[in-house]
């Protein structure tokens, strides 16, 4: 707002701040979220105060303001710039960054290292792999394309048909429902996240042999194109309460058959065939197997999104409650110093609706559920 911009022009800090925030939004646009945090902070601080602050020391002494960001403060004051954000805007550093960080199961920490190590390409990477390069990152280079493309909402459908239709002869008992950004709506979406569940079931486990079956099916099909997590690669349950061995990440490819008539008309050239063929892209997919008991709380988590997640989960521990993708749970407070010993009572898992009523939050439908 107007009020807020003005307001900003009179404060003492008005140029530190500018400069901050440009590495702010820098690191932001990296995926440095904790370097982002700090900024953010260090900023947030810098608005508060009344007089100008012009050393490190100074800055240091400030709540939310360490070290590093302290001397950068100085610099900033004294040469009215900072030598960190000139290499910020490094392009050709930014471009093959940004990349990088397109490479499935590559962060900005790998990122980074590749760049320090001189790589600066596609082509770099494959022609001489970096010796940390894994097998997943090197489909996810070679598959590059396809894997940043977002799949269109009819396609997903598709999938989705062809999927449950396999399913289905393999236990006609057995509920697929795609969830994630799909549920929520979307018109296209990033992958595919199939949450698979069974009336009856009370454990995840007792789903796994129908997933190795819908597996194997799927790639004798030429469906299933590429394993990326296999069923059995978790071990030990994760800290969002993911049990052990109940998911599956991958890739797939709609068949041939199933592609939706590839238009007639001629193309811009007047050639023949000019309609773009759809499908035939490798796409990411994801199967989570969740037993009845749990699937109201494996909803909620795997519709997201992951900013509606947090605030929810944020809201259940206000009010002395856990929620995870297994279940709402109320806290018990046990042993020294209060730890956490135990997962705490389960309230409730099955009921999607009721978690919400229980948390005494408004039903929000799939769609609605964007933050
Ligand atoms: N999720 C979460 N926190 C994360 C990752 C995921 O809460 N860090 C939850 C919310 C997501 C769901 O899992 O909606 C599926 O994860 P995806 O990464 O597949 O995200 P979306 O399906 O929402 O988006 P996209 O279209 O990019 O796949
Ligand atoms: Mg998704
Ligand atoms: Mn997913």
């Amino acid at each position: 707002t107007l009020e807020k911009g003005s307001g900003e022009d009179q404060n003492p800090n008005a140029r530190t701040i500018e400069i901050l925030q440009s590495m702010c939004d820098y690191y932001s646009r990296v995926n440095d979220h904790w370097r982002t945090t700090a900024y953010r902070k260090a900023i947030n601080t810098l608005r508060r105060q009344p007089i100008k602050i012009r050393t490190e020391e100074e800055a240091y002494r400030l709540p939310n303001i360490g070290a590093r960001i302290a001397a950068k403060i100085e610099e900033i004051v004294s040469t009215n710039a900072l030598r960190r954000l000139d290499y910020a805007r490094d392009e050709p550093l930014d471009a093959a960054l940004a990349i990088f960080l397109g490479i499935y199961g590559v962060g900005t920490s790998i990122a980074n290292r590749w760049l320090a190590k001189g790589y600066r390409t596609l082509e770099d990477l494959m022609a001489n792999p970096p010796s940390d390069l894994t097998p997943n990152q090197r489909l996810g280079i070679e598959h590059y394309e396809d894997l940043n493309t977002r799949i269109p909402r009819e396609e997903v459908t598709q999938l989705g048909a062809y999927v449950k239709r396999e399913a289905a002869v393999l236990d006609p008992g057995v509920e697929l429902l795609i969830g994630g950004s799909y549920r929520r709506g979307s018109p296209t979406s990033g992958d595919i996240d199939f949450i698979v569940t069974k009336k009856g079931t009370t454990s995840a486990a007792e789903l796994v042999p129908f997933l190795e079956d819908l597996i194997r099916v799927l790639t004798d099909k030429g469906f299933l194109v590429a394993t990326l997590a296999a069923l059995h690669s978790t071990r030990r349950p994760d800290r969002n309460g993911e049990p052990a061995g109940s998911k599956w990440h991958g890739c797939c490819v709609l068949p041939e058959t199933e592609r939706p008539a590839v238009s007639t008309e001629p193309d811009e050239n007047g050639g023949e065939g000019g309609g773009r063929k759809t499908g035939g892209i490798w796409r990411r997919i994801d199967f989570l197997l969740v037993p009845e008991t749990e699937y109201g709380a494996a909803l909620i988590y795997f519709t997201g999104n992951d900013i509606f997640n947090r605030s929810l989960r944020l809201l259940a521990s206000k009010k002395g409650m856990r929620l995870n993708q297994r279940g709402l749970y109320k806290e018990v407070m046990r042993g020294p110093g209060r730890l956490k010993t135990t997962e705490g009572e389960l309230v409730e898992g099955r009921d999607e609706r009721r978690i919400f009523e229980i948390l005494g939050v408004k039903w929000r439908e799939p769609w609605e559920r964007w933050c």
